[in-house]
């Protein structure tokens, strides 16, 4: 906590969302008289960190159903992601997890050590159990998504078989996470709590997933490449090296920023369908659902701008006090466009002017801007409430949060 204050030092607002966190009650749920239901939760605790708050927080007929759906997804993810598993093992494995789903007691102790959610398949059975008491409608939803998605990670995991067209990236995105667009649209329309229109639009749900799956292979570029996986597709970064390893050499720093500058214009191009998705969305807690993944998911994007770091680097991040800032302000749609605005203005600020894709971005950004004060004028005024969060920090007010931080002190040793 401290050193994510100090981190935050200069956004106040921050500083302030970190506090109130950390001082909210822990004990809201509280699963102690359901064993089964707590080893899932404790499950998800382990999987996702803040995102198993914000699925927690979802009103009670959906959270079980989309806890499960995570954790399902998870535990295939782990087998797709783990390069110490051969093919022929691997590969049977993904093309039936959708029937493994069905299977009581079933577990998984293949994945290598250092896998990091390799308990969660250890235990695996406690997810199947929980999955067979979900009701039936929800089942077939996550099952059919399982099913597709395990076999599209099958077709991408056989020898021979790359990211290589901007088309094939866009088709393997959709495998592993515009499917979960798919299906989570599926789950809000059956239970009622939204309109038979989201899950009918398809092309709005996928694009979600595209944008934050586009986000993490852009972020992950080395962790990726060390384990030797590889997403960049080849029609993008054949333009700028031979290899997509000789990203990395410093003799090719000019055209490995051009390359990362290309990845985040294309990923930029879901954000309209993003904004339209999230405007159909009306459930509350459904909305910040959905919502917090994707302003997560700009401000990533926004971090990688320009950012030479994703070649030397693994595990950049956004600050934790950003994240909690995100979650809070993130519960209706014209607090997320003006966060929406907010990136796209700090990205354009940040573009070289000498980058092939200079012109790209920039028309990108005042797209953003364009659709949001034409469809959410009330953004405007929540945007010039959160500048003037973020400049109370940049403008030299670090008596500001300075304040902050000593009230925090002061309330810990209160609450201690
Ligand atoms: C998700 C998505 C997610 C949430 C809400 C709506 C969505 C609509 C379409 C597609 C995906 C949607 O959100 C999570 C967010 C997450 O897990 N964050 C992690 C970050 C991290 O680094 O692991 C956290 O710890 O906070 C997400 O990334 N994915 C996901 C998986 C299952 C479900 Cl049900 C929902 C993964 C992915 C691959 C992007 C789809």
């Amino acid at each position: 906590m401290a050193s994510a204050i100090l981190a935050s030092l200069f956004h106040p607002s921050e500083v302030l969302a970190l506090v109130q966190y950390k001082l909210a009650p822990k004990t809201k749920y509280d699963y102690t008289n359901d064993k089964a239901r707590e080893r899932l939760y404790h499950h998800l605790n382990m999987t996702s960190r803040s995102f198993a708050a914000v699925i927690q927080d979802l009103d009670e007929e959906l959270k079980d159903a989309i806890c499960l759906f995570y954790l399902i997804l998870r535990g295939l993810d782990t087998i797709e992601d783990d390069m110490t598993i051969d093919l022929e093992t691997k590969i049977p494995y993904l093309k039936t997890f959708h029937e493994i789903i069905y299977q009581k007691g079933w577990t998984f102790t293949k994945n290598g050590p250092n896998e990091k959610d390799r308990q969660l398949l250890v235990e695996f059975d406690v997810v199947i159990e929980g999955f067979l008491a979900l009701k039936p409608a929800y089942q077939t939803i996550i099952a059919d998504i399982t099913k597709r998605m395990g076999n599209g990670m099958a077709h991408y995991a056989t020898a021979g078989i790359h990211v290589d067209t901007t088309a094939d990236y866009d088709e393997y995105c959709h495998y592993v996470a515009g499917l979960v667009g798919l299906g989570l649209s599926e789950m809000f329309s059956a239970c009622g709590f939204e309109s038979p229109m989201v899950a009918k639009r398809k092309d709005l749900s996928n694009s979600m997933g595209l944008f934050l799956q586009k986000t993490n292979i852009t972020r992950d570029y080395l962790e990726d490449l060390r384990d030797n996986r590889r997403f960049w597709p080849k029609e993008i970064w054949g333009l700028y090296a031979e290899k997509l390893e000789d990203l990395v050499k410093p003799e090719n720093s000019d055209k490995a920023k051009q390359c990362l500058s290309h990845m985040v214009s294309n990923a930029m191009g879901h954000i309209k369908d993003v904004l339209e998705y999230l405007e159909m969305i009306k459930n509350p807690s459904c909305f910040k659902f959905c919502a917090i993944p994707q302003v997560m998911a700009i401000a990533t994007l926004n971090m990688l701008h320009t950012n030479y770091k994703i070649f030397t680097h693994e595990n950049i991040k956004i600050r934790k006090g950003e994240t909690v800032w995100l979650m809070k302000e993130s519960d209706n749609i014209d607090k997320v466009a003006a966060i929406f605005r907010l990136y796209a203005r700090e990205v354009n600020n940040k573009s070289d002017p000498l980058d092939p894709h200079f012109v790209d971005i920039g028309v990108a950004c005042g797209e953003i801007e364009q659709i949001c004060v034409g469809k959410y004028p009330g953004s405007t005024a929540e945007l010039a409430r959160l500048q003037a969060g973020v400049m109370a920090g940049t403008s030299g007010s670090v008596i500001t949060a300075a304040a902050v931080v000593a009230g925090a002190v002061v309330l810990k040793s209160t609450f201690a």
